[in-house]
């Protein structure tokens, strides 16, 4: 299959929308270096086998994408995502064997790194004098940490990182990853932590330009960006172990949403989470039930993500069962 074309991968659900989403977009750079490192990626992660785990490889999202309003972008829509939830749930991803596709929003909480103050490089280090450049005391623990893990898995080939900015990066390379995942069967695992634009401006409507402020308010009418977690689940990687997340505001609203995700985008998990609360607990909607996870509240540093990514990987070890 070309993943290059868009425009040939919808062929289950014939989606109009979706194949006007990808017609219109911009050209994705680098598409053919991504491409090649994905083949080499899961080529060598195919090939390998560690605990029965080792062709295990998970594509996890993660941050937000942006919503350019001009094509020589100045301004764009963006949203709160920081990453940690992707950055967090690759490390623990990393930690049970398998290989992770971190499919990042540039310039947002990265693997290792969630405990570095916001500027590492300048406070975490001190210059004793011209030649000797020593880690401050105080951040040793966690340099060394940071560096080490994410030394390792890189070393073993496990962490492969792909940025996106815009809803049309994204989209593209969320849509070459699946394709070249495809070889991996059920042993493929969707987590799809990234915050999604729900609006778009379609790039052939979008001003060339700096839009003027001269020209008095802005009206913009929004599209919809099509929900792409259809074609994902029935054309691109129809084998896959998939998740998505379901983000609100409302926690009337939460778990309704997110069992009509479930059912809607044939889902096999959808994780359910609150604004405000999506750190210390999060629920996971199921077709069996609905299960309460919670950060161990008796430990300061513990992550949400810990119990999270262990009942996912039970429940992808048992798809995988099924499977076999
Ligand atoms: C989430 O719900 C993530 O858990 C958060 C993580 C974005 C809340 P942070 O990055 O936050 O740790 O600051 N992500 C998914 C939200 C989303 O856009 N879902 C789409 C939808 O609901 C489907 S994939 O339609």
């Amino acid at each position: 299959m070309d993943a290059s074309n868009g425009s040939q991968s919808f062929g289950e659900t014939g989606n109009a929308d979706i194949k006007c989403f990808f017609d219109s977009a911009p050209p994705l750079k680098d598409a053919s270096q991504i491409k090649m490192k994905l083949e080499q990626f899961i080529e060598n992660n195919r090939a390998k086998s560690e605990n029965g785990k080792g062709s295990r490889v998970v594509c996890v999202t993660s941050g937000g994408t942006t919503v350019p309003l001009e094509q020589r972008c100045v301004r764009y829509i963006d949203n709160f995502s920081s990453g940690h939830r992707g950055s967090a749930s690759t490390e623990y991803f990393l930690k049970s064997g398998y290989a992770v596709v971190f499919l990042h929003r540039r310039g947002t909480c990265q693997p290792y790194c969630r405990s570095l103050p916001d500027d590492p490089l300048l406070e975490c280090f001190e210059v004793a004098n011209e030649s000797n450049i020593t880690v401050q005391p105080i951040h040793e623990k966690t340099v060394k940490r940071a560096i080490g893990e994410n030394r390792r898995a890189v070393m073993r080939g496990a962490l492969l990182k792909l940025p996106f900015t815009t809803i049309f990066e994204y989209l593209q390379i969320l849509q070459l990853i699946a394709l070249s995942t495809r070889s991996l069967g059920s042993s493929a695992l969707f987590y799809l932590a990234a915050a999604v634009s729900d609006f778009y401006v379609p790039w052939e409507s979008m001003a060339v330009h700096k839009i003027q402020s001269s020209s008095g308010p802005l009206d913009m009418r929004l599209a919809q960006v099509p929900k792409m977690l259809s074609v994902l689940r029935k054309d691109w990687a129809p084998t896959a172990f998939c998740i998505s997340f379901k983000l609100e505001t409302d926690t009337k609203i939460l778990l309704e949403k997110a069992g009509k995700a479930l059912e809607k985008y044939d889902m096999h998990m959808v994780v359910a989470n609150e604004l405000l609360t999506r750190k210390e607990e999060v629920i996971v909607v199921t077709q069996n039930g609905n299960i309460t996870v919670q950060r161990d509240k008796t430990r300061t540093d513990a992550d949400v993500e810990e119990p999270l990514i262990k009942l996912v990987v039970d429940r992808h070890s048992a798809y995988l069962s099924s499977k076999s």
